[in-house]
């Protein structure tokens, strides 16, 4: 009777037991995964990658696969149970906290052995007025001709490219990155991917030295700032970024400041931005800047010099998304409760003067010109239907342009006198405002594919032809005339999102995010 009861309780307890999401997770995900989870040839499965993909959502794609990509689907393998267990068991940390060290990123540098270089290009559209659409839709990138608008080639990326492609500074070479940390270096001149590395398991941008020598790679995970020669993508520096107290800080952004010589770091733990030198005869670089006359206060004042000597700029409190003058003298930054921009003098090292830019703005995205001897900036907000206009000698806001919705990138071009605002969330998606950069007023609103999100433009190197994706799975490109503002092609795309012109990145174009 005894035996009896007790193999009745562990039928039952067997019979009940929650589905594993770790044997699920080692039997049907680690090949493509990776036993660490930190990805394969999918990508990496950890609370710092998945973003946005959680319960519900990433429940639909385990379910359901995605399409035109390698992600199938697990409907007939495993039980709704199943699914969410193994959904529960990616979302939550890892163990032991994941490590990725010099050696690591070294180890994952794949050169392709098909790579010959090209004496010259092998195609003859003009090399400076190629543009690159990113298809994240199916993790791809088409070359166009940005005069006849053909696509010269269509190589695949790493899984999740994010921020914008970073070309060398002859235009030859592209650098791509991808949310997963992986970096892509590919020829325009011979159409070929010359090779990739893994440099964070997290990142968030790259930024190109303005001698073209150094690629640093921003990342979350982990708190580093990954810098490769940009010759063979090996690595040149690690450094692990921590406070002056010590307290490790994610690196949100880093950016180039060709006239400084320098990569400028945005911090996202830590109330300081760094400023890493990329001119081996730079310095010295004073790093520690705490200094009382109280008897006993005085702290030493540390100093670096030479290649990738590293400069600490003390913020009242930590700055994301940061937008800069030309000259790179200033930068504007947002605080974290998104209200507010803040200069910082990056010549004197400190905060100078601060402007109300309530609705989350979104620097990184601002676009600045000329008008009336004055130079003006703009920016979009991600919370509000609205465009903040700063005069950039002052600081003070000249205008808000209402706007239909929030929006996400602004464009122009010297070539043009419009500025092209799209609206990113919301009912009105659909919808790109053109607005005058004389009057600041919206001259029309272009509306090419009611209910499609329609978003991010670039424009030819003259300024002539305005690109907008159609940022839909079944998406296009649309090429506008710039001046008529008519449609005058339309290449389909799998959901292109951002595009980027040669001449308009090297050269720093005025209406172009950097
Ligand atoms: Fe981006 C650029 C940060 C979400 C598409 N985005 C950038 C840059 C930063 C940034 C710092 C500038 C880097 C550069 O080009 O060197 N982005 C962030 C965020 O913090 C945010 C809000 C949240 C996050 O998850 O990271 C975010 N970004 C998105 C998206 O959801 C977008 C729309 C879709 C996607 O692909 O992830 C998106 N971001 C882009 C694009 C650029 C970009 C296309 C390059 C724009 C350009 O014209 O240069």
């Amino acid at each position: 009777m005894i035996r009896l009861i007790v193999s009745f309780s562990l039928l039952a307890t067997t019979a009940l037991a929650a589905p594993d999401g770790a044997m699920i997770y080692a039997d049907q995900c680690a090949s493509c995964h990776a036993e660490t989870r930190f990805g394969g040839t999918g990508p990496a499965l950890i609370p710092e990658s998945l973003g946005r993909l959680k319960g519900d959502r990433l429940e639909a794609v385990i379910t359901d696969g995605r399409a035109m990509t390698q992600m199938p689907s697990f409907k007939a393998t495993l039980s709704p149970d199943e699914i969410a267990a193994v959904a529960a068991y990616v979302s939550a940390p890892l163990a032991t906290p994941p490590v990725w060290t010099a050696e690591e990123i070294a180890a994952s540098r794949a050169m392709n052995p098909d790579y010959v270089a090209a004496t010259a290009p092998v195609f003859t559209a003009d090399p400076m007025n190629i543009t690159l659409v990113v298809e994240t839709g199916d993790s791809h990138i088409s070359v166009l001709d940005g005069d006849t608008f053909a696509v010269l080639d269509r190589f695949e990326t790493p899984f999740a490219v994010h921020g914008g492609p970073k070309f060398s500074p002859d235009g030859r070479y592209v650098f791509v990155m991808s949310r997963d940390g992986w970096v892509q270096k590919y020829d325009i001149w011979s159409l070929h991917e010359v090779g990739r590395i893994r440099a964070g398991l997290n990142s968030r941008n790259i930024a190109m030295s303005a001698d073209g020598k150094w690629l640093a790679v921003a990342s979350y995970l982990p708190e580093t700032l990954t810098i490769l020669s940009t010759d063979d993508l090996s690595v040149a520096r690690v450094m692990e970024v921590k406070g002056r107290k010590g307290t490790p800080s994610r690196v949100s952004a880093v950016y180039q400041a060709p006239d400084r010589n320098s990569f400028i770091l945005a911090l996202k733990d830590v109330p300081e931005i760094w400023e890493v030198a990329t001119d081996p005869n730079a310095g010295p670089y004073h790093d520690g800047f705490v200094h009382s006359h109280e008897a006993g206060m005085e702290e030493s004042l540390e100093a670096e010099q030479g290649l990738f000597a590293r400069r600490r700029i003390d913020v009242s409190a930590p700055l994301d998304d940061f937008f800069f003058d030309p000259g790179y003298h200033n930068l504007i930054g947002a605080n974290r409760a998104g209200e507010t921009g803040v200069v910082v003098n990056l010549d004197v090292g400190r905060e100078i003067a601060s402007l109300p830019l309530p609705g989350m703005p979104h620097l990184g995205s601002g676009i600045s010109w000329m008008r009336g001897g004055h130079r003006l900036m703009a920016v979009p907000h991600l919370n509000e239907g609205q465009i903040s206009v700063i005069d950039m000698a002052d600081w003070s806001l000249v205008k808000i342009i209402k706007t239909s919705g929030p929006g996400f990138f602004l464009r122009s071009h010297d070539g043009t006198p419009y500025i092209w605002a799209d609206v990113f969330t919301g009912p009105n998606k659909g919808q790109m405002h053109i607005i005058d950069k004389e009057t600041l007023e919206v001259v029309k609103v272009l509306t090419p594919e009611p209910g499609k999100t329609v978003a991010h433009t670039e424009f030819t190197k003259d300024g002539r032809y305005a690109l907008v994706s159609i940022w839909e799975q079944d998406g296009a490109v649309i090429v506008f005339d710039a001046a008529t503002l008519e449609e005058v092609r339309r290449l389909p795309m799998v959901k292109p999102s951002g595009k980027y012109n040669v001449w308009n990145k090297i050269t720093f174009e005025d209406g172009t995010s950097h």
